[in-house]
């Protein structure tokens, strides 16, 4: 991937996995608009990267993920610069479902407003036993605005993201598990690692077929279910078609591991 300038996030990539890390570590990784547009930049370039495989999102040190939208810069909006500076979180968010290869949020501690909708628009949610969630944009007389409204009612259901958004209270890490907003707690020292591993085993599956599954799910999460099966079936067609089915099948019988090429 070509060099981009980041100065409010780090991105890394080894072994088929992108890590792009939130680095504003004094306001606690708080997304500004010159964040976001960096995010943006970030996943174009992952989009065209053909060598990954998966991308983590975490945050820069041991106290926030993202502690939300930055409240300093919103504070100078207007009505129409905040109708831009929602639709950058929007796209942020859109951007991360849309891409191809499966994300995961390593959720390092706070992970509040905007800093929740970054990790609900990630595939898979681990959490550290330090993280903290919340969606606290009333406590300032807002709302959610990059889209958590809506993917936390899909994610919980609407009455408990009722109590989370009418309250703006904030939830322990095994609490975000149990309400389905976190797949696993880690203890806190372990998390990136656990992260990294879960990513490598999804990086060393059939690229194709992992990309095929995730546009299934999302889409078919829309849609009927006679009409998410029909996607199915047409993408488990298609998948005949690559020559990673081939060689998946043909390692099977060979009894040897499968070098997928992601075509
Ligand atoms: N923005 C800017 N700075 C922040 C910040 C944030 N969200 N969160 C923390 N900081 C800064 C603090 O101001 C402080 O800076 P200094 O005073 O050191 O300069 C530094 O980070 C450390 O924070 P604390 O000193 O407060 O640390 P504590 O451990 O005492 O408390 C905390 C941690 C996370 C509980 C606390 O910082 C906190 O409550 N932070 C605010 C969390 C929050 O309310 N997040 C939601 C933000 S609102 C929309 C678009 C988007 C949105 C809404 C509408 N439209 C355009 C319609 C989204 C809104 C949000 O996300």
């Amino acid at each position: 991937m070509a060099p981009i300038d980041l100065e409010n996030l780090t991105y890394e990539a080894a072994d088929g996995v992108g890590t792009v890390t939130v680095a504003r570590e004094k306001a606690l990784n708080a997304l500004d608009e010159k964040t976001l547009r960096e995010l943006l930049a970030v996943l174009d370039a992952v989009r065209l990267d053909r060598d990954l495989r998966a991308l983590i999102v975490t945050g820069k040190g041991d106290k926030a993920f993202v502690a939300g939208a930055d409240i300093a810069a919103m504070s100078t909006l207007g009505p129409l610069r905040a109708r831009r500076f929602a639709d950058l979180g929007h796209r942020v968010c859109a951007g991360l479902e849309e891409l191809e290869l499966p994300t995961i949020a390593a959720v390092n501690g706070f992970a509040l407003g905007g800093g929740l909708e970054l990790a609900m628009a990630c595939d898979l949610v681990y959490a550290s036993d330090r993280a903290r969630f919340g969606q606290p944009e009333v406590n300032l007389g807002l709302m959610p605005g990059f889209g958590g409204t809506q993917r936390l009612a899909r994610r919980v259901g609407p009455m408990r993201a009722k109590e989370m958004i009418f309250s703006g209270a904030m939830y322990g890490a095994e609490q975000a598990r149990a309400m389905g907003l976190a797949l696993e707690v880690v203890p806190h020292g372990e998390l990136q690692a656990f992260c990294r591993e879960k990513a490598r085993l999804i990086a060393s599956r059939g690229p194709v077929a992992v990309a095929r599954s995730k546009r299934a799910i999302q889409v078919g999460a829309d849609e009927s279910l006679a009409s998410g099966c029909e996607l199915e079936r047409e993408s488990f067609g298609l998948l005949f078609g690559t020559a990673d089915a081939a060689e998946g099948m043909r390692a099977f019988l060979e009894k040897r591991a499968p070098a997928f090429k992601g075509s």
